[in-house]
């Protein structure tokens, strides 16, 4: 989009892509800046046979916003460009703190649009359920008191009312993501205030929808995500990697066969989380693997964001439903920025 231009998109949305997503500017070496000063907005896309739509529905999108003392946005600084830039207001919907009032039952679809803040949510020991991921509804609920969400990753959770009427608050638990140099002791952070009221459960349909294993693959892919740490002029200088490069868009990193299902094992071989995402598909996660210990995933859900805990790696399958040329990136926009991205085309 060049300044002062216009430009109209215009797409089919596939059948089963009912979900929660978002959406911001991906110029290379701008994407950072462009986000964190404010360019990214929600969208939601519903299902014509939605199991939920009874529910009351909330909007909860969270985002940090970093301000000098005179209420400037700064630039980010070395910290910011190694770890990932953090705001120290996390805001809902950009507002700090807010308080919630509910009536019912309702169904909240929660984005962390942070542009590296991992969100560990809690709503104070009450229990939520988990009905959907990145890519819409799950098959089954999930009972939960507390869910990690790495940045770009979306939840959609149905809180039912108390027992009585009760106060909560929405928390971001303390969470290591194994930053570098000298940084501040992490703490937790109060989020909203949540006022819930007593009164009758909404029934959730025991399958919420069906979700077919991708079956057997055909090809396999390895990701790599690697930091780099070198000399230069005398200053430290981080690079961050996808299988040994930095990104380049003139350069095409993988290849997939339209609609051809594959394997991909994806590795963090660095000491800090990263969170891995790729564009224009939804992949199904089949396990982690860390020290050697394999953990299939809890449940089988559509998702386009998945964390990497340092050492460790991950399996998922996926099918390329569209053509052309897409990203795969860190969605800490700082390593992006630095080139922590890779294109893949489908041919
Ligand atoms: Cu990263």
């Amino acid at each position: 989009m060049p300044p002062g231009g216009e430009r109209t998109y215009s797409f089919n949305l596939p059948k089963g892509c009912a979900g929660t997503y978002w959406y911001h500017p991906h110029p290379h070496g701008h994407t950072a800046e462009q986000v964190f000063r404010g360019l990214a907005g929600a969208f939601i896309v519903r299902a014509a046979d939605d199991p939920l739509a009874h529910i009351s529905e909330r909007h909860l999108l969270i985002s940090d916003l970093k301000l000098n003392t005179d209420g400037s946005i700064p630039d980010n600084d070395g910290n910011d460009w190694m770890n990932g830039r953090e705001g120290q207001f996390v805001l809902i919907n950009g507002q700090h703190q807010p308080q919630i009032q509910l009536q019912g039952p309702e169904r909240w679809r929660i984005w962390n649009a942070c542009s590296a803040r991992y969100l560990k949510l809690n709503l104070g020991g009450h229990s939520f359920s988990l009905v959907g991921t990145d890519g819409g509804l799950i098959e089954q609920a999930q009972t939960l008191t507390e869910i990690l969400l790495a940045p770009a990753e979306r939840i959609e959770i149905i809180v039912q009312p108390a027992a009585q009427n009760r106060n909560v608050a929405l928390n971001a638990q303390i969470y290591d993501r194994n930053k570098m140099g000298n940084v501040a002791a992490e703490n937790v952070i109060s989020l909203a205030q949540i006022s819930l009221a007593s009164g009758q459960p909404a029934k959730l349909p025991a399958r919420l929808r069906s979700i077919a294993d991708l079956g057997p693959t055909s090809a396999q892919k390895r990701v790599v995500f690697s930091e780099n740490m070198r000399m230069d002029n005398g200053q430290h200088q981080m690079d961050f990697l996808v299988n040994g490069k930095a990104f380049d868009m003139q350069r095409v990193d993988l290849t997939s066969k339209l609609g051809e299902v594959e394997l991909w094992e994806i590795s963090n071989d660095s000491h800090m989380d990263h969170p891995f995402h790729i564009h224009g598909c939804q992949f199904q996660l089949i396990e982690h693997e860390l020290n050697g210990v394999k953990t299939p995933a809890p449940y089988r859900a559509w998702k386009d964001t998945v964390n990497l805990r340092p050492k460790e790696t991950v399996r998922v399958k996926m099918a390329q439903p569209f053509k052309g040329l897409r990203m795969l990136h860190c969605h800490i926009l700082e390593h992006e920025n630095q080139g922590m991205m890779a294109t893949l085309e489908v041919i």
